[in-house]
């Protein structure tokens, strides 16, 4: 388990887990996200999404990574301290309940405008957290990450559509009275943790450089509030071993 220090986490919503994914691990996603990219045309369960520009058409966004292969991601989870993580925060009832990733490619990929997890999914998720994975160099170079300190702790904040913005409601750091956000710097295996009401984004990618991310959420299953469409159970996720 990594120096995982809950106090600041519950203070600030967010906690940054250097190494958290080792090298081999780290190169095996960017293959297998390049290799999927390469075949040009992704399975509709990937529930993929693109970004498009001057005739470059780049994988933004892919979903449920765990449930489309098990065998490749199960044992890749188990590696990290994930699962630890999970019990620690959650308990034993904790579950995997999205794994996805975020790609943004070189050049073309687009912003993600600020917003809480939480507002945005369709179910709510008690106790939630998501962990997320640098796959690349993250920086403000490339798109980065950010996230405002200590916006997770009065829970829900109404978000807005903003004009031209496609993906999803938002919030506005200046409107909704957020601290000024950190930069995280994260090098390839560095993750962040926060809270499912944590606020947080990225920017576009100008830059030549990939800015490749994956994230895993969990949540507490036996929560009586707990309804989702994917749920892997710690145990579950346990019986798909380490190798
Ligand atoms: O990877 C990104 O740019 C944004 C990630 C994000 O918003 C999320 O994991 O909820």
């Amino acid at each position: 388990m990594p120096n995982f220090d809950i106090d600041s986490y519950c203070r600030d919503g967010y906690h940054q887990l250097p190494d958290m994914l080792c090298n081999e691990d780290q190169r095996r996603a960017v293959e297998f996200f390049d290799a999927l990219e390469a075949t040009g045309e992704v399975a509709s369960d990937y529930e993929a999404e693109y970004d498009e520009a001057d005739g470059v058409r780049r994988l933004r966004k892919l979903r449920r990574l765990l449930w489309n292969d098990p065998k490749l991601w199960g044992p890749i989870l188990n590696r990290t301290s994930c699962p630890g993580l999970a019990r620690q925060v959650i308990g034993d009832g904790a579950a995997v309940v999205f794994h996805a990733a975020f790609l943004k490619p070189a050049y073309v990929g687009s912003e993600v405008t600020l917003h809480q997890d939480q507002a945005l999914w369709t179910c709510t998720y008690p106790r939630a957290f998501s962990i997320w994975f640098a796959l690349t160099p993250v920086s403000p170079v490339n798109g980065g990450l950010f996230g405002c300190p200590g916006s997770h702790a009065d829970g829900y904040i109404p978000h807005r559509d903003r004009p031209h913005y496609r993906w999803h409601a938002c919030l506005d750091i200046a409107d909704d009275r957020l601290r000024d956000p950190v930069q995280f710097e994260l090098s390839p295996g560095d993750a962040v943790m926060w809270d499912r009401f944590f606020a947080h984004g990225s920017a576009a990618n100008t830059s030549p450089i990939d800015r490749r991310g994956m994230v895993v959420v969990f949540a507490d299953a036996s929560d009586p509030e707990f309804r989702a469409k994917d749920r892997f159970l710690l145990t579950d996720l346990a019986a798909l071993g380490t190798v």
